[in-house]
């Protein structure tokens, strides 16, 4: 059997294949990082940073609009329907209850400072304000730990999804 490049046509020819497919996957590539941007990362992006979750704080109560959102960038949008102030901390949930200070009805915020992702300072009656956060999926929750308020109920979950 002959050596395949025997002779001088041959070697062009490889030559020539082998620039042919480099193009190949020059092209390729090319393709890849102007669909990339296209079509994925700003899909993520916009689905994020279009995700407002509504929340509304009341005596006792905290309701979010919806308790799964996808994971990155988002807002909520805490309305306070009062009659008091009330604040918002956002805690990624650690495996048992929340840790409560000596006495037994405020969490330990302290504590819990490690896995606070976002706290809005109490807010007056009848304001709207915004907390953008950027969350990695795992579940969280939404406290009011003004004193009384999170034993009042003024509690709710959000998971998270990748
Ligand atoms: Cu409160």
């Amino acid at each position: 059997m002959s050596v395949v490049p025997a002779d001088g046509q041959g070697m062009g020819s490889a030559r020539a294949e082998h620039g042919g497919l480099t193009g190949s996957i020059l092209a390729a590539a090319l393709a890849a990082a102007v669909l990339l941007p296209g079509c994925s990362s700003p899909d993520r992006l916009e689905a994020n940073e279009g995700a407002v979750v509504r929340v509304v704080e009341r005596d006792f109560s905290i309701r979010l609009s919806t308790h799964r959102v996808r994971s990155g960038p988002m807002v909520l949008r805490v309305v306070n329907k009062g009659p008091v102030a009330h604040e918002l901390i956002v805690v990624r949930s650690a495996d048992g209850p929340l840790p409560l200070r000596a006495d037994d009805v405020t969490i330990d915020e302290d504590e819990i400072e490690d896995i606070t992702v976002g706290v809005l300072e109490p807010g007056e009656p009848g304001t709207s304000r915004d907390l953008p956060l950027d969350l990695e999926p795992g579940m969280y929750s939404v406290v009011c730990n003004m004193s009384g308020h999170f034993m009042g109920g003024m509690y709710d979950d959000l998971e998270v999804t990748a």
